[in-house]
């Protein structure tokens, strides 16, 4: 089957053989792929560009150039989910990531600064889940490698500044993302660009709602951005707000956790599996082991089946809290 890989492909494979920097080659690798139509024809060349990625981020890693401006690589995803931040210089980001992990970051009452992507876990129930503190997302010298990170992101948290006019603010890093090939689903982009968007679920997250005007500002946010995206008023400085913020990430991280036990066995609850929402029984079965998912003959579920032991196939659907015996 021929791939018809369209013009702009060769553009962004152009760029990659161009390419002198790390970020820069992730960058147009991940161009590549995003622009690449998805069918048979294209499934070796999509598992090459992908190996070939994964290697690039290996030897990104083992130059170990974190801490220089610009060789920056991106941050290694851990834990059940990837959180982004993005912002306007000082709206908080960092007050924010430290408020809810136990990172130790810079916060300061001048903007720019963050100059590197400092990712802290946060603890969720029995999960963990990475949060990354960003340069401001107008920092133009973070910019070949913001984009890398925006990409690989499972959430993105847009932080605004409620005492500073946040609708404005809010557009802006709208604008930005877009510039760098990311949107929030549902959102055209205001012209034709060669690469289409990367749509990621994002989070509005308004900051500082211990200051002056911040509620009627939030309010107003919320009347204009509430139908579109899920969010938030918090105050990082005072924490207050976070537990919501949490539970929304949770929410807008589109996940669930199942657990596993052996026949006649317990299952263990510390030890969730996490999955996508909407994930079946054979793509648990997967997840542990490629294998299993072919091997797999049926399921007894405790949870949403509709008595405890249930057999299911493996085209089940999970939900939040089943325990599953997988029987090969
Ligand atoms: N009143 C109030 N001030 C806050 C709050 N969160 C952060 N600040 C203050 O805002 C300033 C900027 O905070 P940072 O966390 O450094 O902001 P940032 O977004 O990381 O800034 P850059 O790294 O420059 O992009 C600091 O003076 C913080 O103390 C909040 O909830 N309320
Ligand atoms: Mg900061």
């Amino acid at each position: 089957m021929p791939a018809n890989l369209p013009p702009q492909y060769f553009e962004a494979e152009k760029r990659y053989r161009l390419a002198k920097s790390f970020p820069e080659k992730m960058e147009a690798l991940d161009d590549m792929l995003a622009i690449m139509p998805k069918h048979k024809g294209t499934d070796k060349l999509r598992a090459d560009l992908r190996r070939r990625l994964a290697k690039l981020s290996e030897e990104a890693e083992k130059k170990h150039a974190l801490g220089r401006r610009g060789g920056i690589y991106p941050i290694r995803k851990e834990g059940a989910g990837q959180v982004v931040l993005v912002g306007l210089p000082n709206v908080g980001k960092s007050q924010l990531v430290s408020a809810i992990t136990k990172a130790a970051l810079d916060v300061a009452d001048y903007p720019f600064t963050t100059q590197v992507p400092t990712p802290g876990m946060m603890m969720l129930e029995n999960i963990q889940i990475q949060l990354v503190d960003m340069p401001p997302i107008t920092d133009s010298a973070a910019r070949p490698w913001l984009s890398v990170m925006l990409r690989s992101a499972d959430v993105l948290l847009l932080v605004v500044d409620l005492a500073d006019n946040p609708a404005p603010q809010l557009e802006t890093v709208i604008a930005e993302l877009e510039g760098l090939r990311v949107g929030p689903p549902g959102r055209q982009p205001r012209e034709e660009a060669a690469t289409p968007l990367m749509q990621k679920r994002c989070l509005i997250v308004g900051n500082k709602n211990d200051l002056g005007d911040s509620g009627r500002s939030y309010r107003a946010l919320e009347a204009q951005y509430g139908g579109e995206f899920p969010m938030v008023s918090i105050s990082a400085k005072e924490g207050t707000g976070l537990e919501e913020l949490r539970s929304e990430i949770y929410r807008t991280l589109d996940i669930i956790r199942v657990y596993t036990k052996a026949p006649g066995g317990k299952a263990d609850l510390a030890e969730p599996v996490v999955l996508r929402k909407g994930s079946t029984v054979e793509d648990l079965a997967g997840s542990i082991h490629k294998d299993f998912r072919y091997q797999l003959k049926y399921a007894q579920i405790w949870g949403s089946g509709k008595y405890d032991g249930q057999r299911v196939k493996r085209g089940h659907h999970l939900e939040d809290g089943d325990v599953i015996e997988l029987h090969l």
